[in-house]
Order: C-alpha cells, then sequence, then structure tokens
C-alpha cells in the first residue's frame, strides 16, 4: 500500500485510526486531502477520466461538472438510517435502532476488504468558522471522489480542521464506502456515545456527505442535548433595514419546503432599501451567549440545493450560486453540456438526455430531472452571503420559524404565546412528504421542528431539551410558524410565496422589535387587516390575506387529534408540558 496525495497529518490520533481503518478495508492507495486548489484540479481530473464527472460547457458553466447517481440512489433512506446507543430508548421510537456492538461487527464484516482496488481519500472537515467554540472536526474516510469533492464545497476542509484540531483526540470518526450501490447492503450508522459514523451502499449526499446530516444534525443534536445547546434543521437570515439595522431569524421547514429559497429571498420593490443576507440554508447550531440571547452559526460552507423549481423568479441568488463551480447530481443535460430542470426559466430544448441516460423530449411523461436533483455550491457564490458567516460567535436569533407544506388548515402565519407554547407548535409540525427521501410523497406526517429524520436521540427527550433551553436564555427568541403552500378549493396556492415572503418576514421582524400589531385568537397572535404590508401586490386583497390567514376550530380539532398519533408514539418520553399545551389549545379551541 502506497501513500499518494499530500502528506499524513502529524496528528497521531488520526494516523493511528486511518491504519486500522485500512487494515480492514484494504485500499490499494491512500489519499491524505489537504483541500488546496492543486488538490481540487487533480481529483476533478480524475473524476473526469473515471466517468465520475462530465465536464459541462465551461463557457456557460464555469468550473461546473455534472454527475449521474445510481437511479437505485437519488434520496436518503430514512429506513436504512440507524441510530446506535446502546439502550434502544435513548433513540426512542421514530428511529431505527441497532445495538452498537452488533451493527460494528456486522458492518465490519461489510467494509472488510471493501476498497480493494480502490484508493481511500482522508477528508479532514470543520463544520463552523475557523476559531469559533461551536465548531468541530470531522475525517471522513471515503472511497468516492465524487465524496471528496463534494465535501470541500460543503465543509472547510484540510487545513482549518487539522489546525482547529491541533493534537486532539477529538474529532468524528466517519468511514464512507460506496461498496457496490446495492440497497440490500445501504446503512447509515451512527453511534453517538463513540463519536463515529459509518455510511456504507450509498453516493447519495444527505447519506454520505457525513458532514451535514449524520454530524451537524444527528449527531450534534445528541451532544447539543449533553452540553445545552441546540443542533436544528434551520436556515439562518438576516434582514437589514434600510437604516442598517440587521435582525436575524432561524426557520426550520421539512426537506424540499424551500429553506433555500427562504434563506435567499431578494425583497420586492415595496420593500426598496431592505435587504435580505444569508447565513446558512439548511443547519443551525445555536448556544446560549453570555448576555442572554440565542447565537447561531451555519456550520456549513456550501448548499446542497434541490434543483427543480429553482430559477430567476424563485431563487435568484440561488441561480447565481450554482452558476459556477457547482456540481450538478441528476439533473437533464443536452449534447453541448447544458443543464436543464423542471422549472427552469426557460422550455426544455429540442433534445435532451434524462437524469437517467436516456433521451427525452417534452411530453415524454416522464421528468428530465429527478425531483430530488441537486446543485452542490459554494456560499462564496452567493452575491448575498451574510459577511458574519464566518465570525465565530455567530449571530443573535430573534425570531424561530417553524413551516410546513400544507394545503389545508394552516394559516399563513401566527406568532406563539411565548416559548413553551412555541416548543408545541414545533413540536407538532405536519408536512406533505417531498422527494427528498425516499418513499411516498404528498402524504401528511408529523415532523417535528422538521428534525424527525434528523434528531440522533429520543424525540420526547428532545422536546424536554427545548423546554429546558429557555432556561438558559434571558431573552428567548419570539417563535412563529408559517404555512406558503395552502391551496384554495381550486387547488390555487392562495399566497405568492418566494419574495413576497418579505411581506410575512416583516410582520415577524416587526413583532420581534415590538412594533408589529396583532390580534389575539386561539391559535396564537396572528396579523389583522391592516397588519400587513400589501402594497404593490396588485390583485392581491385583504380578503385574500383574510382567505390565507382564515383557520377553522372544526379543522383545527381534527388537526390536535392528529398530533396525538406522534404523542402517543413517543409517551413514555412526552414532557408534562405538552400535554398542558394541546389541553390550553383544545380549550382555547
Ligand atoms: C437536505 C434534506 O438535503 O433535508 O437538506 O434532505
Ligand atoms: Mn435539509
Amino acid at each position: 500500500m502506497s501513500a499518494i496525495g499530500e502528506n499524513p497529518p502529524t496528528n497521531k490520533s488520526i494516523t493511528t485510526w486511518v491504519q486500522e481503518v485500512a487494515d480492514l478495508t484494504q485500499p490499494d492507495n491512500i489519499f491524505w486531502c489537504d483541500g488546496s486548489p492543486e488538490e481540487k484540479a487533480n481529483l476533478t481530473e480524475l473524476a473526469v477520466e473515471t466517468g465520475v464527472l462530465r465536464p459541462l460547457n465551461q463557457d456557460k458553466w464555469p468550473g461546473c461538472y455534472y454527475h449521474r447517481s445510481n437511479p437505485n440512489d437519488v434520496a436518503r433512506v430514512e429506513n436504512l438510517t440507524f441510530i446506535c446507543t446502546e439502550q434502544e430508548e435513548d433513540a426512542g421510537p421514530t428511529n431505527n435502532w441497532m445495538d452498537p456492538v452488533a451493527m460494528r461487527a456486522k458492518l465490519e464484516g461489510i467494509l472488510k476488504g471493501c476498497m480493494k482496488g480502490r484508493t481511500m481519500y482522508v477528508v479532514p472537515y470543520l463544520m463552523g468558522p475557523p476559531g469559533s467554540p461551536m465548531s468541530r472536526v470531522g475525517v471522513e474516510i471515503t472511497d468516492s471522489v465524487y465524496v471528496v469533492l463534494s465535501m470541500r464545497i460543503m465543509a472547510r476542509m484540510g487545513r482549518p480542521a487539522l489546525e482547529h484540531l491541533g493534537d486532539g483526540d477529538n474529532f468524528n470518526r466517519g468511514i464512507h464506502s460506496m461498496l457496490d450501490i446495492n440497497p440490500e447492503r445501504r446503512y447509515i450508522a451512527h453511534f453517538p456515545q463513540e463519536n463515529a459514523i459509518i455510511s456504507v451502499g450509498s453516493n447519495y449526499g444527505g447519506n454520505v456527505l457525513l458532514g451535514k446530516k449524520c454530524l451537524a444534525l444527528r449527531l450534534a443534536s445528541f451532544w447539543g442535548r449533553k452540553e445545552g445547546w441546540m443542533a436544528e434543521h434551520m436556515l439562518i437570515l438576516g434582514l437589514e433595514s434600510p437604516e442598517g439595522k440587521k435582525t436575524y431569524v432561524a426557520a426550520a421547514f421539512p426537506s424540499a419546503c424551500g429553506k433555500t429559497n427562504f434563506a435567499m429571498l431578494i425583497p420586492p420593490e415595496r420593500f426598496k432599501g431592505w435587504k435580505v443576507w444569508t447565513v446558512g440554508d439548511d443547519i443551525a447550531w445555536m448556544s446560549p451567549g453570555t448576555d442572554g440571547r440565542l447565537w447561531a452559526i451555519n456550520p456549513e460552507a456550501g448548499y446542497f440545493g434541490v434543483v427543480p423549481g429553482t430559477n430567476n423568479h424563485s431563487n435568484p441568488n440561488a441561480m447565481k450560486s450554482l452558476a459556477r463551480d457547482t456540481v450538478f447530481t441528476n439533473v437533464a443535460i443536452t449534447d453541448d453540456g447544458d443543464v436543464w430542470w423542471e422549472g427552469k426559466d426557460n422550455p426544455p430544448p429540442a433534445k435532451l438526455t434524462d437524469w437517467q441516460g436516456k433521451p427525452w423530449k417534452l411530453g415524454s411523461g416522464t421528468k428530465a430531472a429527478h425531483p430530488n436533483s441537486r446543485f452542490t455550491a459554494p456560499m462564496e457564490n452567493n452575491p448575498m452571503l451574510a459577511p458574519e458567516v464566518n465570525d465565530p460567535q455567530g449571530v443573535p436569533i430573534s425570531a424561530i420559524i417553524f413551516g410546513g407544506r400544507r394545503s389545508t388548515t394552516i394559516p399563513l402565519v401566527y406568532q406563539s404565546f411565548n416559548w413553551l407554547h412555541g416548543v408545541y407548535v414545533g413540536a407538532t409540525v405536519g408536512s406533505e412528504t417531498t422527494a427528498a427521501a425516499t418513499g411516498a410523497v404528498g402524504q401528511i406526517r408529523r415532523d417535528p421542528m422538521a428534525m424527525l429524520p434528523f434528531c440522533g436521540y429520543n424525540m420526547g427527550d428532545y422536546f424536554v431539551h427545548w423546554i429546558r433551553m429557555r432556561k438558559l436564555l434571558k431573552t428567548p427568541p419570539r417563535i412563529f410558524h408559517v404555512n406558503w403552500f395552502r391551496k384554495d378549493d381550486e387547488g390555487n396556492f392562495l399566497w405568492p410565496g418566494f419574495g413576497e415572503n418579505m411581506r410575512v418576514l416583516k410582520w415577524i421582524v416587526d413583532r420581534c422589535e415590538g412594533r408589529g400589531h396583532a390580534n389575539e385568537t386561539s391559535l396564537g397572535w396572528v396579523p389583522g387587516p391592516g397588519d400587513f404590508d400589501l402594497e404593490g401586490l396588485p390583485g392581491f386583497t385583504e380578503e385574500k390575506l383574510a382567505q390565507a390567514q382564515h383557520f377553522s376550530d372544526d379543522e383545527w380539532r381534527r388537526e390536535v387529534l392528529q398530533h396525538d398519533e406522534l404523542f402517543f408514539k413517543l409517551y413514555g418520553h412526552l414532557p408534562k408540558e405538552i400535554i398542558f399545551q394541546r389541553e390550553l389549545l383544545v380549550a382555547r379551541l
């Protein structure tokens, strides 16, 4: 076995562990990644030579490449994702569980000799800004060059990680092998007590870019509970007023419900002078500051965004973010290296090759791009990237917004009465399922705080942790719920969404700053007629807003019964405060 790539790091804990994994997996080579531009160029060349990446038309798409994944491997696999705690109860009823010793034995059996004939890449990465006490180091061992090139976009790879770690041993040990991309041998296993992850049999981002869902959500949520902070499936944005005052909000929506769009919102003409700055589009790590406020960092360095539906109306900043140095996965392509997807600005070109490599034309009756096709783009490309994204102390959060994809029942926006009620609102988020995970699309499932697939421990204990966080905060963020996806009887969206969501955001920020007026209702505080700025939204009348805001007690009584479905499951660990909040809601209805 020869070592190629950069020299091994001086950290003995890393080299010893890597040797152990190499002894098990028996790669032909070990490649120590340093994150340098030369390394990127060499690995990209290799990926192109081996057919892993295909260069796009470099005049139109500078630095961009195309990757097609195995059609059996296009989304997160929640049924094959495991939390391996010593006690099953600690993983809770919403996670798959397996005994850590048994799972390790099983996976080590699978990993034995699995890298023969392959190169083993060692990827040190830092989640969070360099120098931040909140940042964490991981080392991912992988046999996929696609993973290496994606990790260097999604995280701070190489030197910043090694510098942050120093001689220490406190890093996440992640092992990934594609094996033969076989769903029969696909496992995404987390070992919270050992700070380790093993992912086999997949090459899809959410399963294999271990810094993202595995470390920054499942394991980090586990650490956060122990250490008094929060790892959440939330975007972070800063709203800057024309006077230059910035207010930061974090928002949790289930996968593929528009977090990236909201994080990159461009205010409409009416809000001239207002700016939205993106801190993060998917994950927030939030910790109480010495001032009693909740401070947040984005642990990531790039965007792994859903492509279909992204265009210059829905998200101009995402279009700019993916315009260069981006890896596109499973979109459709043309012979001359252009890309296309459903919901792009232009109609499809006459001749197209779909995400599975088959000829495609309009009327084929199939999607040209996979509904969960993705762009992996560096955050630096975003013209509205908040400079604070690199601030080690993060940004102070004034509001937390929950939301789901709901065609009925849930109004456009309401504010919880207080933190505890807000925890109930977050705990009962429901959403229609999307293509981001394998399984049926469009069914309502309870997705508390949008964390159902990402909470690394018992969800009942997670609610307890949320409730306890209140005690660590002098000025807790205000908590809101939004629903951009409500439809009328004809199936039309009631709210225009996208940039117009600025109107909702403005009301939210006004509420946080003691300005915005609201009416008390049984759900919480809602904007009344005239509380909402509708100027410059032709055709959208106060009546329409009332329709989007309307809720019926009957529908809500049914909704509360559906809340119970998840609560029954969690009963043994459900905090009494949640039950009391439910009773209060029922009483108000
Ligand atoms: C994601 C997801 O990719 O939530 O961010 O699935
Ligand atoms: Mn996500």
